[in-house]
């Protein structure tokens, strides 16, 4: 098992509910364990400005995944929650980055660890910083790196507590459903 961190945003529709949705998709996936997940934070768009608002937070989670085939199944969640992007940095329904994969560095065509702009992105580093300060990246700890980037344009709007007992909610649904 390896722990990795994962990004997830959304700022189309029901932001929160497709959050919800994600989070699940996560929980069942026996390959993968949710350890821990930050707030969720309101956060101001980063790159194209001219978008609504997006919701953020970053899971810590377990896995027998390798890296690739971690991207897979992340890419397998946006799918199935028909992630709708019209533009490549512009609004999505459903986001899932993967960030980190344990300390172990990965570039190819697919993918490149650690996240190679998550290190200036506050809608990022804040919340990783709120589950692994200690986590080292490029040589820095993320809370160092958090408290350089700051908070502009950032606002907690629900607890990790508020926000698994929803997702929760949404496993005893599809439970009984
Ligand atoms: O991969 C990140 C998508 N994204 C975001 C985001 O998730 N949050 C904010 N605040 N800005 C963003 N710009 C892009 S692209």
């Amino acid at each position: 098992m390896k722990t990795a961190y994962l990004g997830l945003g959304s700022n189309l529709g029901d932001r929160r509910g497709r959050l919800v949705d994600a989070l699940h998709e996560l929980v069942v996936d026996p390959a993968i364990s949710i350890v821990r997940g930050s707030s969720v934070y309101e956060s101001t768009p980063v790159g194209v400005l001219n978008q609504p608002d997006f919701l953020n937070l970053v899971v810590q989670v377990e896995t027998e995944y390798q890296p690739l085939a971690l991207l897979d199944a992340c890419l397998a969640v946006e799918a199935r929650l028909g992630r709708e992007r019209r533009e490549r940095w512009g609004p999505r329904t459903i986001d899932l980055d993967v960030l980190a994969y344990a300390q172990m560095p990965w570039d190819d065509e697919r993918l490149i660890l650690p996240h190679p702009r998550m290190h200036e992105r506050g809608f990022v580093l804040t919340p990783l910083a709120e589950i692994a300060p200690e986590f080292q990246l490029n040589g820095e700890s993320v809370q160092i790196l958090a408290a350089r980037v700051g908070t502009e344009g950032l606002r907690p709007v629900l607890s990790w507590g508020e926000l698994s007992a929803l997702v929760g909610q949404r496993k005893r649904w599809a439970d009984a459903s």
